[in-house]
């Protein structure tokens, strides 16, 4: 049942043409072209280039795509030296609220990038939405993501069951998962409800976790699209996947989950003064405005869900 896709550049004559096209596209010299060619090219680009030939469909069923070298090295290390002094325990949204939570689920650590917090960062967000045709304003800030030894993101849709998260720009319709290391063993990601279009038979390669399903194993620098509404809107119930544990290594990765409409634009009827949640009251009352103040009271980006009962209008 398990697929592997194995992270060797899609064409050897790449680099050799790379410094070819980036001329061509009027980014020469030493800055280079759009960074979304060559693993190891340096400098943040003018503009987007993304490379159409470099992305393999992974699924169908789910809607999967892989592609090879969206990063470069630095554009990976750069959102890895971001993030490493901010990490803090990653949590779930809590099915009926939508609050964060920590749980067993997900024993990672993360934090989330402001978008356009800096020249790379934002040349990251054009070049995404070049690759899914999706606007960046529907993009959520870029969250990073480390897994140590036995860390993982069981099973679990990126769409929301809650009817809070949807409240800003609507349920998440793909996501774009960076891998920004090489992890030695495990750490795949899985959709175990993907249906396999090859009879591959046992991958030895992979971990026990990644042979449930079509896996892809983490190569620094690619990137997998994947979405979690169908065509028609509606969830996609075979999105279901999961982030495997890390066997040997660690694993650093950066997810940008994208909305259906805006997620940039926040309309309140009262201006900003508002509870997105009937229960914000009682958790600022036990203190949840200075331990979640992400969810609370927002950051430098976005307005948070608790705003008036956070006292902060
Ligand atoms: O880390 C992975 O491979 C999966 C991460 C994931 O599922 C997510 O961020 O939604």
């Amino acid at each position: 049942m398990a697929r592997l896709w194995p992270g060797a550049p899609p064409c050897g004559l790449v680099p050799v043409l790379l410094p070819v096209f980036l001329l061509l596209l009027g980014g020469g010299g030493a800055a280079g072209g759009g960074g979304g060619g060559g693993g190891r090219v340096s400098s943040v680009y003018p503009a987007p280039v993304v490379y159409p030939h470099h992305t393999r469909q992974i699924s169908w069923k789910p809607r999967v795509f892989l592609y090879q070298q969206f990063l470069s090295y630095d554009e990976a290390n750069h959102l890895v030296s971001l993030a490493r002094a901010e990490l803090k325990r990653s949590a779930v949204a809590d099915n009926l609220s939508g609050k964060s939570e920590l749980s067993d689920a997900r024993t990672s650590s993360g934090t989330f990038i402001s978008k356009g917090k800096d020249p790379i960062v934002a040349g990251i967000e054009e070049k995404i939405a070049a690759w899914t045709f999706l606007p960046k304003e529907n993009g959520e800030g870029i969250q990073v993501l480390r897994y140590m030894h036995g860390e993982k993101y069981e099973q679990h849709y990126d769409y929301f069951a809650d009817n809070v998260n949807t409240n800003r720009g609507g349920h998440r319709i793909a996501t774009v998962l960076m891998y920004l290391t090489d992890v030695a063993e495990g750490g795949e990601t899985v959709f175990p409800l993907a249906e396999d279009l090859t009879d591959s038979g046992t991958n030895t390669s992979l971990s026990e976790c990644a042979q449930k399903g079509v896996a892809v194993k983490p190569h620094k620098g690619d990137a997998l699209l994947f979405f979690n509404l169908s065509p028609d809107g509606s969830k996609d119930s075979l999105s279901l996947h999961a982030g495997c544990p890390v066997i040997k290594g660690e694993k650093w990765s950066a997810t940008k989950w994208i909305r259906v409409a805006s997620f940039d634009k926040v309309y309140h009827p009262q201006g900003n003064c508002t509870d997105d949640n009937e229960s914000c009251a009682n958790w600022a009352a036990l203190g949840e405005c200075k331990k979640n103040p992400e969810y609370m009271v927002g950051t430098a980006a976005l307005p948070g869900y608790c705003r008036k009962s956070c006292n902060l209008c």
